[in-house]
């Protein structure tokens, strides 16, 4: 009989067991054994069990030596004769620990003292208290507390505890437990067993199992997240896969001109080699010279001599809106048709770096080109953009930028943080970044653009970009890493 049956079989005929430790014995089962069945079968609510801890004290390896050799004190009382004995003889005729020990013992008892090597008794007569007591431990006797410190003290005894239970039937009692299952099987049903089956209550708190996988980066799961917004409000992604572009297409063709501080090399990091772009479709950068130069579509330029060898120079590119030029540009060699880009990928920039800035960040970049878009659609688009984030309280400040004009940063009110929260900025393409891409004078774009860090880090409690990204980032953050879920899904 199993331990299980065995404490269910008795309990169906009597009220209790009293003590798990007397059953075990009577049933010939290890106690353990009776333990564990006694902790599932309460979890289970089919015995009701109640701890029974006892506790006594029992003798060591050397308490036990004293009760049949007597006490060290006391050995070496005996050892000495009414005359007393030369320390160094003393020590010859004695068991070195019994030396050691009994000395000691037997001079704080004021039994015998030591006096120019001469060891002599100052009793005549010594009871081994110790030996009396250690065997009264032995024959379960109580002893006073005072005698116990000082054997405890002495490691002579040591305390033993014992846990057990008593127990009786519970309110799920039953004389043999139907063993509830996790599924409904094919045989179950076949069999017909299931009426009679107890299923397992579902464990919603449950982990699920730990997946020895790759674990995706925040920033990859809040990219992830902006770009299922971008798609769902039928944006094409545009390609970012060129960190290095020419100044060409990062500033000139945004008609940001050469003497832009933004243009200067502690704000940009120039490339030394290959320092100079390849090729440019010449035609286009002719109207972008004079675009610089003069003007033109109404407006008057910067009247600046424009340097190609300065467009030629190649960098790391300081924002994703070089790659927007490039796609503006490539729609406007085609008969025009409306669409909506976005891009989310690395920019650099040479600044000061700080807690919250690195020299390198994410862009995210949306535009919509498309013919007579006026400021109030760029309006409209951010607070649908925004609304699908979870922010629905905009508000703009107007602002500049050397290729948008109007331009606007965008804020929005945190409700956890109670204040006002920059966002992004945003802005109107000027005509002399359209229109000597070859677009029609009535298509107009609009565009905003915001980082990935800043709302991963809000997302993610995160204060120091350091802890997101860099050499320093903690990879168990990466493995235990939330899913991020903004917006609709
Ligand atoms: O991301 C920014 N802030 C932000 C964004 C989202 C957000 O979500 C939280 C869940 C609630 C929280 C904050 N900002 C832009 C604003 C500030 O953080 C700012 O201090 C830092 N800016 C970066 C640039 O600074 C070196 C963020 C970055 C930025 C700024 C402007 C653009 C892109 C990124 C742009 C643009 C643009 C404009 C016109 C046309 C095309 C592109």
């Amino acid at each position: 009989m199993g331990a299980e049956e065995a404490v269910l079989s008795f309990l169906e005929s009597n009220e209790e067991i009293s003590d798990s430790g007397k059953f075990s014995a009577t049933i010939g089962i290890d106690h353990n054994e009776i333990v564990n069945i006694i902790k599932s079968l309460h979890g289970f609510r089919l015995v009701d069990a109640q701890d029974i801890k006892r506790e006594w004290w029992v003798l060591t390896d050397e308490g036990r030596s004293y009760t049949v050799a007597g006490s060290p004190e006391v050995q070496l009382f005996l050892a000495v004769p009414p005359e007393g004995i030369p320390r160094e003889e003393l020590q010859k005729k004695v068991d070195p620990t019994v030396f050691k020990i009994g000395c000691s013992q037997a001079i704080k008892n004021k039994w015998v003292e030591m006096g120019k090597g001469l060891v002599s008794r100052k009793v005549q007569h010594v009871e081994d208290r110790v030996k009396d007591l250690l065997k009264q431990i032995q024959d379960g006797e109580v002893i006073d507390a005072k005698d116990i410190d000082e054997l405890k003290r002495r490691k002579l005894i040591a305390l033993q505890t014992w846990k057990g239970y008593s127990l009786r039937k519970g309110p799920n009692f039953a004389p043999k437990r139907v063993k509830a299952v996790t599924d409904l099987t094919r045989e179950h049903l076949q069999k017909g067993d299931w009426k009679g089956l107890e299923f397992k209550d579902y464990n919603y708190n449950a982990r699920g199992a730990t997946l020895e996988a790759g674990h995706l980066h925040p920033l990859l799961k809040v990219r992830e997240q902006f770009r299922k917004i971008f798609l769902q409000m039928g944006f094409e992604e545009m390609p970012t896969n060129n960190f290095v572009e020419s100044s060409f297409w990062n500033f000139d063709a945004l008609f940001q001109p050469q003497q832009h501080p933004a243009r200067d090399s502690h704000d940009t990091f120039f490339l030394q080699d290959p320092s100079t772009t390849k090729q440019l479709p010449e035609d286009y950068v002719e109207r972008v010279k004079h675009v610089h130069e003069s003007g033109g579509h109404g407006s008057r330029g910067y009247g600046y001599e424009w340097k190609r060898e300065e467009a030629d120079k190649n960098l790391l590119r300081t924002h994703t809106t070089a790659v927007s030029s490039r796609m503006l540009y490539l729609l406007a060699q085609k008969p025009f048709s409306p669409r909506r880009y976005f891009s989310i990928d690395r920019v650099f920039r040479n600044e000061a770096v700080d807690r919250t800035h690195l020299a390198e960040f994410h862009q995210i970049e949306g535009l919509v080109c498309d013919r007579g878009l006026t400021l109030g659609d760029l309006i409209g688009v951010l607070h649908d953009f925004f609304a699908r984030l979870g922010m629905s309280k905009l508000r703009f400040k107007p602002a500049y930028n050397p290729y948008t004009e109007p331009s606007m940063e965008i804020f929005s009110y945190h409700e956890g943080f109670k204040k006002w929260v920059e966002v992004g900025n945003s802005g109107m393409f000027r005509p002399e970044m359209l229109l000597p891409m070859g677009l029609p004078e009535d298509v107009s774009v609009i565009a905003w653009g915001l980082s990935l860090e800043r709302p991963t880090m809000i997302l993610y409690g995160i204060d120091n970009i350091r802890d997101l990204f860099g050499h320093k980032v903690d990879l168990g953050l990466i493995q235990t890493n939330p899913i991020c879920r903004l917006g609709v899904q």
